[in-house]
């Protein structure tokens, strides 16, 4: 295809955008399910060279009619789509089912079809080095490997829980599950893995990844990893935060997770930084960091919110004025969006420097996006579209703090692209849209021959990191540089974290 639409469709008044290869001039016409004409528009010659094509991008906002239509430009066509009051309810309950289906430690019944299997990894773990066993079933398989992490763990928590409080109707209509019982399945796994002491083991997973097997045949020992300063940062943090969530739905499990949070901020203040990296033995995702700062002053932030003392305040405020405002990543690694965004909660002058700081991210994100709308050109890193979403988020916050229609529209621009609007075609959600996703690196997925619907691939990636990747796409320019199959887990793998700010972006563009 050579007009690259959204794939699932717009509502009347979104922005709609899309980018044309192939025909630079002229003009485009849309036209409706009997083939009529409904619409011509000139096709801007703006001669855009991105990822070795020139291409046009076409406004057709003015299309406010619902019904289903085509793109035409010449010779070349798009996909049909529809312009609905609700195009994305389906897409985004799958996208919250997807949770269920990466359950660990609990059945995945019936209504799972194919992909339904009996309790897994309940056996008890071990810690590493000694002979001290634990209980801790439970939580979501992290990706396409059945690893429990904590870092990742904690922000995929965060996004879902400000996706809940962005647009709490969006999540209304249900399928397998619904989001705040889904979040808790998380966090009463992540509750488990917090030591006596106060500090948070970095992982639960065998030492190495099994093959592509459904997740109740692994059945090698399960290793829990050393403790990190990251793990217990995040665990604090997101602990805090989610017992805000959850104080009118069960007091006594908010406070739970409250008082979990103290602990390890406790044990945080007398803790010099302890980095992880995968001890002897254990080959499973690592997820290192170079610095603890951000988690440790996410943790303040969201305990001064949740707790109000004077001294995570404190601690608050001197993090905030100290930190790099240069960007607001909502990372797995680096955590200083969530710092911006939850910070804006904070009383005074701090609250101000963080809003601030989120426009100014956005501002200046608004100055990079090329003709796809995104903001990454030259690199896509493994999990671009993780990058893309959170990059929605902040938009989509700038937008509501300022008012300004450009932020909103930037923010539906990388809707688009995740569900078509990208050089490849694909809409990267699987199951979804006319060239839809179908072959993740995700085992159940590999194991059943049968796609998991509702996964948010990693999408491109520039670094050529896998073998598929190396065969099959060596010399290709960023943006196109995916493919779909099963091996390619830099380009295609899926991810807890991936889905989790689409889920966020999604429902605060879904707002009425
Ligand atoms: O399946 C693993 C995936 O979740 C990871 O992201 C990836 C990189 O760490 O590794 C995958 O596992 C592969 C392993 O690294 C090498 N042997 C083949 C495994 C499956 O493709
Ligand atoms: O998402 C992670 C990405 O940012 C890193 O570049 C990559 C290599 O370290 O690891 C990714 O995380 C993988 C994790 O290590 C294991 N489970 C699957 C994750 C997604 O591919
Ligand atoms: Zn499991």
């Amino acid at each position: 295809m050579n007009i690259q639409i959204n794939q699932l469709g717009y509502t009347p008044d979104m922005t709609k955008t899309a980018v044309l290869r192939g025909c630079l001039g002229g003009e485009m016409t849309v036209r409706n399910a009997a083939g009529e004409t409904v619409l011509t528009l000139p096709v801007t010659p703006n001669r855009v060279n991105i990822w070795e094509d020139d291409v046009a991008v076409a406004d057709f906002s003015a299309l406010t009619q619902p019904g289903v239509y085509t793109l035409h430009c010449g010779e070349e066509a798009s996909y049909p789509f529809p312009v609905a009051e609700h195009p994305y309810d389906q897409c985004l309950m799958t996208l919250v089912d997807m949770f269920y289906y990466q359950r660990c430690g609990g059945e995945v019944d019936h209504r799972a079809g194919v992909h339904a299997h009996p309790a897994c990894h309940n056996t008890l773990a071990r810690v590493y080095g000694t002979e001290e066993i634990m209980e801790v079933s439970g939580g979501w398989h992290d990706a396409g490997d059945y690893g429990r992490y904590i870092v990742p763990a904690a922000k995929a928590v965060a996004d879902l829980l400000l996706g809940w409080q962005w647009n709490p109707k969006a999540f209304e209509k249900t399928n397998l599950t619904n989001l705040l019982d889904e979040v808790r399945w998380e966090l009463e796994w992540m509750l488990k893995m917090q030591r006596a002491d106060g500090a948070v083991y970095h992982k639960v997973s065998c030492a190495k990844f099994c093959g592509m097997i459904m997740p109740e045949d692994e059945k090698e020992e399960l290793v829990i990893s050393p403790v990190s300063t990251t793990a217990t940062g995040d665990f604090a943090a997101s602990m805090a935060m989610a017992s805000r969530f959850y104080a009118k739905v069960d007091a006594a499990f908010a406070d739970r997770m409250k008082q979990a949070a103290v602990r390890a901020w406790d044990w945080l203040e007398h803790a010099e930084p302890m980095l992880f990296r995968n001890p002897e033995g254990v080959s499973t995702g690592g997820y290192g960091d170079r610095s603890d700062e951000d988690e440790r002053l996410w943790a303040a932030v969201e305990l001064a919110l949740t707790c109000g003392d004077e001294k995570y305040l404190t601690a608050a405020a001197k993090g905030i004025a100290a930190a790099d405002r240069t960007h607001a990543p909502l990372g797995w690694g680096d955590m200083r969006g969530y710092v911006a965004v939850e910070g804006m909660g904070l009383d005074g002058e701090i609250g101000d420097i963080c809003r601030q700081w989120v426009v100014d991210d956005a501002s200046r994100m608004l100055d990079r996006i090329n003709a796809y709308g995104i903001t990454m050109t030259e690199r896509l890193p493994w999990g671009s579209n993780m990058n893309i979403s959170n990059d929605g988020m902040i938009f989509y916050l700038a937008w509501k703090l300022t008012g300004e229609k450009k932020f909103r529209l930037a923010a539906e621009k990388q809707l688009h692209y995740l569900l078509g609007v990208n050089p490849v075609g694909y809409c990267y959600v699987s199951c979804y849209g006319s060239q839809p996703m179908l072959h993740p690196h995700h085992r159940p997925s590999v194991a059943t021959g049968v796609c998991v619907p509702g996964l948010l691939s990693g999408g491109a990636a520039s670094g050529m990191m896998d073998i598929a990747a190396k065969e099959l796409l060596q010399g290709t320019p960023a943006g196109k540089a995916f493919v779909d199959d099963y091996r390619s887990y830099s380009t295609n793998e899926i991810c807890v974290y991936w889905n989790s700010p689409m889920v966020a972006l999604l429902a605060a563009l879904m707002e009425a």
